[in-house]
């Protein structure tokens, strides 16, 4: 009977439906952090973001766009996030035929840069894909399950002895590795005093690129810690300079800011600008472009780590998920919610066991709920647009 027939063969193999998006979600949400998080450009004592959500046949995807209020970081801010999803993005991808998650990347390439407001919407639909097809967020990205370990990043702090004892609180916590974060006037005495309290413990600075190549001679003094690395000491845009500096000192340069693209990676690999890459979704466009970032890497041995944005549990877990891939060796900035929250977004939220592991979510897409109440109580604002 083909009737029949045509049923076990179905069940073998589903067929791989394409999709297309019917609708898109913005919200601005507003998170109060429990301490505020203060680098070379600047502090944060509010968290503010979008919430990109994106849905197609009765079900919703959900990706954290990292933009934040202000342009210090990097370029984007919530404001040219919302116009470049709004009035380019979604048009784009309400038009564009999905047979799998990779596949949208390519229908946003006209769009040059902006690529947190691509990111928020890529990951939305990763998410969506994952949910549809009732598999983990990491099982479509080609990780694995288990655990991964848990580093932390260390703002600026008030003098030397607050940051001291804001890293014994997260040594004590079980992080298997310590960041802090250095600016002018605020480096030497920093990295020396947390080095001589933590001989041992696996230690690196983020500049975020308050330095220029005048600064060779204190990164010099610095290969004296035994650094792990020095992250993204010199300018936002710059793998040139990078690639001097390297040269002249020990300590592997990893660099952040300035890779925003796998051919970014590959053009600082090229030159030697960096020996490690941060990896963060956000800042290259998305999970497409991440993947190509740590096979890039991954085929040249450039041990690749992921980075946080100080993210909600939404955009949390999404990290999760991305570092169970092979080429993440060395511990991220993913920590647990209740560093930075009163009531994450999820539930339950990430947590950090005693020795530094977070367990991978093994439920559908991102695995672990999203908190509507929350979520609304959070919101500022809110747009929606449906396919044409
Ligand atoms: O440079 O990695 C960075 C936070 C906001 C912007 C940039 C950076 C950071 C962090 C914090 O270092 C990482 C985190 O805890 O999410
Ligand atoms: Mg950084």
């Amino acid at each position: 009977m083909p009737g029949v027939r045509r049923a076990a063969a179905a069940r073998r193999s589903p067929p791989v439906a394409s999709l297309q998006l019917d609708r898109i979600e913005v919200r601005r949400l507003r998170l109060p952090l429990l301490h505020a998080f203060e680098t070379s450009f600047g502090r944060c004592a509010v968290k503010e973001f979008l919430l990109v959500s994106a849905s197609a046949g009765g079900v919703t995807g959900h990706g954290e766009c990292v933009a934040d209020t202000e342009p210090f970081y990097l370029p984007e801010t919530l404001g040219t996030a919302t116009h470049v999803l709004r009035d380019f993005l979604a048009p784009m991808a309400f038009a564009a035929e999905l047979f799998g998650p990779r596949d949208l990347a390519p229908a946003l390439a006209r769009v040059r840069g902006h690529e947190m407001a691509k990111a928020g919407l890529e990951m939305a639909v990763w998410d969506l894909f994952a949910r549809r097809d009732g598999v983990p967020l990491f099982a479509l990205l080609g990780g694995r399950g288990g655990t991964i370990a848990a580093g932390v990043s260390v703002g600026l702090q008030g003098d030397v002895e607050a940051l001291v004892d804001a890293v014994a609180r997260e040594v004590a916590a079980g992080y298997r590795r310590i960041k802090v974060k250095i600016a002018p006037g605020r480096d030497r005495a920093l990295v020396a005093a947390v080095r001589a309290r933590f001989p041992a413990v696996p230690l690196m600075a983020d500049a975020n690129s308050a330095y220029t190549l005048a600064d060779a001679p204190l990164f010099q003094e610095l290969d004296a810690h035994g650094l792990t690395m020095v992250e993204q000491p010199l300018g936002w845009d710059d793998i040139v300079d990078h690639a001097t500096l390297q040269r002249q000192i020990r300590t592997p340069i990893c660099l952040d800011e300035s890779i925003r693209s796998a051919a970014d990676a590959r053009k600082a690999l090229l030159l030697g600008a960096c020996r490690v890459v941060n990896i963060k979704a956000g800042r290259v466009g998305g999970f497409a472009a991440s993947l190509a970032v740590h096979d890039l890497c991954r085929a040249r041995g450039v041990p690749v780590w992921c980075g946080g944005m100080l993210e909600s549990g939404i955009g949390r877990l999404a990290n999760v998920h991305l570092q169970t891939l092979p080429g993440f060796t060395l511990p991220g900035d993913t920590s647990a919610s209740a560093r930075y929250f009163a009531e994450d977004l999820i539930d339950p939220p990430v947590t950090v066991s005693p020795d530094g592991l977070i367990a991978v979510p093994e439920g559908p897409g991102l695995g672990h709920a999203i908190v509507w109440p929350r979520v609304e109580k959070a919101t500022l604002a809110k747009e929606e647009w449906r396919r044409p």
